[in-house]
């Protein structure tokens, strides 16, 4: 028998453990090891980071997103017992923020100040633990740059080249032909400089060999396939400097040009634990290097997963074990983006469901590594029906039932159904674990929801109320043991929960007369009949208050107005920015007389055969005969609709082949992010023919 079982259930050392009640030497029994954290006596360490967000604009739900889940994992791993830090920070260089900070009439470094401290106040206000957070304009941040770019350059994996190629103004990249040909032209240019370029074409087998090897440096598997083609198609040499910029980091042997964004920006993972620094003091790097866990956004996973292992192997460095991509919070039919307006900010979701609520949602809600919808209206139900309902109900019934039953005490369990919890609990707590561990947030929180569950059932299958109405001593006993059992399974699911709702976790744990943190209880000895009888239990109160949820829906929405006004003030502008930021090019007044719009009206309307999109107009554009003209309005608007109706057309364009017919012009029509079509029109009679000038 391993020692640990010949232990006294009560923990004699950790100040702020759990177990109390059971005098020392009374209850020599078999029990499960002590299960809160240890003296930290060379705890295993985990280090994981999010990405450094830009701060061209205030953080939005989708940084929230990645860093609450960071959070989440790093509660999770102290938990474990492990000595877990969870690093992030602010990418601050690049044309895109020089270019907002332009627009807000401020200088980059004023900007990026505010920007960033919004960003840090957004993780304290959401009760994020970061633990290193660095700001790319940060000269420590530089120390590290231009360490690893001085090694890759000792290696020969550094070169200056001349090079003419299309740059996508939204990346921040170069982009192949192909790819230039598939992103909205206005964000494509071309761009001839002396570049220093980095050689990731010698990297090719070595990265291969590195995701051959470690099947799980990059995750989930769909990332890993999609990165394998990349670098098996073949890889270019990279350019890692510009010259026609100059807020960034200058190269240190050629000060005319600055680092390349992301060459600066994939840094910071080093550079916050100290790289670069170590000749003034001791740093963090050499015990959180490498680091376990990269965690990043899908769409950022090439840069992570190609450009950074092999910049760390031209410069002899240790690599990161994983990069973990995880899928986009999709909001109003997109993903969120600044450009098109379509954002949910966090803070205005958690001052009506509480950092619970929404971290509780996030990961339950959406699968991690897929695509997933946010809705406040999906989110308020779900807050009722699992935390008001589910968990916070329990635990106030609980409660009330030992305060009411048993005087507020734990009784013991000694015989009775237990309704097979027991070891249900126990699978709940293999299981979760297990998906804890592999990121399976969503699966972890169905273990536990399906040992709430059986509990729910227990208790109506036992109906305490009815046996506390009996004095038989059968009755008493099978009360106490129900109360026992049931106390005991919401202790268990409050340990379980607490690195995804650390805020109601503890509440409960207080309520079942818990000392201690609950974050201290160690999730790999978390074990049935930890719960020790005698316990006081604490004072009953709502958990989670149920919500209306209309009501809450239209608190979050206002409040979200309330933030973009906050936010626009934030960003330097002063006023409400508006939702969508219009970034085209500007052009002359001779650009748009090349347009020719007139007024039309329709005269007929029908149905395209086979076509879901297109209605065949006839419009009367003032000329002898009506135009022909397909419209892609169907799914907007019926062909009854429209007859009778003044619309915009623009007549002198190219006559178009559609559904085997021919479209003499088209009609003006606003759309939201290719959602539904609101045709342009007059609220004055204006004449037929008129042009719009
Ligand atoms: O890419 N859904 O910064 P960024 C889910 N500075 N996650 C989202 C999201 C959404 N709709 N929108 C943003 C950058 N994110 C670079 C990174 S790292 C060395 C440099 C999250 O401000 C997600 O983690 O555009 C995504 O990868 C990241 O924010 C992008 O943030």
């Amino acid at each position: 028998m391993p020692l640990w079982m010949l232990r006294p259930a009560r923990c004699t050392w950790v100040a702020d453990c759990g177990h109390v009640g059971g005098g020392l030497g009374e209850r020599f029994e078999v029990s499960p090891p002590c299960e809160t954290r240890e003296r930290p006596r060379a705890m295993p360490r985990f280090h994981l980071s999010t990405p450094i967000y830009y701060v061209n604009a205030a953080p939005h739900i989708g940084h929230a997103y990645t860093t609450i889940v960071a959070d989440t994992i790093k509660r999770f791993r102290r938990m474990l017992g492990e000595d877990a830090y969870l690093t992030t920070g602010t990418d601050e260089h690049g044309q895109k923020v020089e270019r907002s900070a332009h627009k807000a009439g401020l200088d980059p470094k004023q900007f990026t100040d505010r920007v960033s401290a919004a960003f840090r106040r957004e993780w304290d206000e959401l009760g994020l633990e970061v633990d290193h957070f660095r700001r790319t304009s940060d000269p420590r941040h530089a120390l590290a740059v231009c360490r690893i770019f001085e090694r890759c350059l000792e290696n020969g994996a550094i070169y200056k080249d001349s090079y003419t190629g299309k740059y996508h103004l939204g990346d921040e990249a170069f982009v192949t032909d192909e790819e230039a040909a598939q992103s909205d032209p206005e964000q494509i240019t071309t761009v001839t400089e002396e570049n220093y370029f980095f050689r990731l074409s010698d990297f090719q087998q070595r990265l291969i060999d590195l995701y051959e090897s470690q099947p799980d440096f990059v995750q989930p598997d769909t990332r890993r396939n999609e990165v394998l083609a990349f670098v098996r198609s073949g890889l270019r040499d990279l350019s890692i400097s510009r010259s026609s910029l100059r807020w960034g980091i200058p190269l240190p042997n050629d000060p005319e040009h600055v680092f390349y964004v992301w060459f600066d920006a994939l840094t910071t993972y080093m550079s916050a634990i100290g790289y670069g620094e170590e000749e003034s003091g001791e740093t963090d790097y050499e015990r959180l290097w490498p680091i376990d866990v990269h965690l990043v956004g899908k769409e950022i996973v090439r840069f992570h997963a190609v450009y950074w292992p092999a910049f760390l192997m031209a410069a002899n460095l240790p690599l990161p074990r994983q990069v973990w991509a995880h899928g986009w919070l999709i909001f109003q039919g997109g993903k969120m983006s600044k450009t098109k307006g379509n954002i949910v900010r966090a803070l205005p979701v958690k001052e009506v469901v509480g950092t619970d609520g929404l971290r509780y949602y996030l990961l339950r809600e959406i699968v991690f590594g897929q695509d997933g919808n946010f809705s406040h209206k999906a989110l308020a139900t779900r807050y009722n029906a699992d935390l008001a309902n589910g968990i916070g109900n329990l635990a106030s019934r609980t409660v009330s039932m030992l305060s009411k039953y048993c005087g507020g005490e734990v009784p013991a369990a000694s015989g009775g159904d237990d309704g097979g919890l027991p070891a249900l609990a126990a699978t709940s707590i293999a299981d979760a674990v297990g998906h804890y561990r592999r990121f399976a947030f969503s699966r972890a929180l169905e273990s536990v929801w399906s040992l709430l569950s059986r509990v729910d059932k227990y208790i109506v299958e036992h109906r305490p109320w009815m046996l506390a109405k009996s004095r038989e001593t059968a009755a008493r006993e099978e009360l106490e043991a129900t109360l026992y059992n049931t106390a005991e399974a919401l202790r268990v699911a409050t340990a379980l929960l607490a690195p995804i709702i650390p805020d109601g976790a503890q509440k409960v744990w207080e309520a079942l007369g818990q000392e201690g943190r609950v974050a201290n209880v160690r999730l790999d000895r978390l074990a049935w009949g930890g719960l020790v009888a005698g316990t006081r239990s604490g004072p009953q109160r709502a958990v989670y208050p149920r919500l209306d949820v209309a009501k809450a829906v239209k608190q979050m929405e206002a409040l979200e107005e309330q933030a973009l006004a906050e936010q626009a003030e934030l960003m330097g502008r002063g006023r409400p920015v508006k939702r969508i930021e219009i970034d085209t090019p500007e052009i002359e007044i001779g650009d748009f007389a090349r347009v020719d719009m007139r007024v039309g009206l329709v005269q007929a309307a029908e149905p395209v055969r086979k076509s879901r999109k297109l209605l065949q107009l006839q419009v009367d554009i003032g000329e002898a005969e009506p135009r022909t003209i397909l419209a892609g309005i169907a799914e907007a608007y019926a062909p009854e609709q429209l007859v009778g109706r003044r619309v915009a057309v623009v007549a002198n364009l190219q006559p178009r082949k559609m559904m085997g017919r021919v479209s003499q012009g088209m009609v003006v029509a606003a759309s939201l992010d290719h959602g539904k079509p609101h045709l342009a029109g007059f609220s004055e009679e204006a004449p037929v023919g008129a042009r719009l000038t």
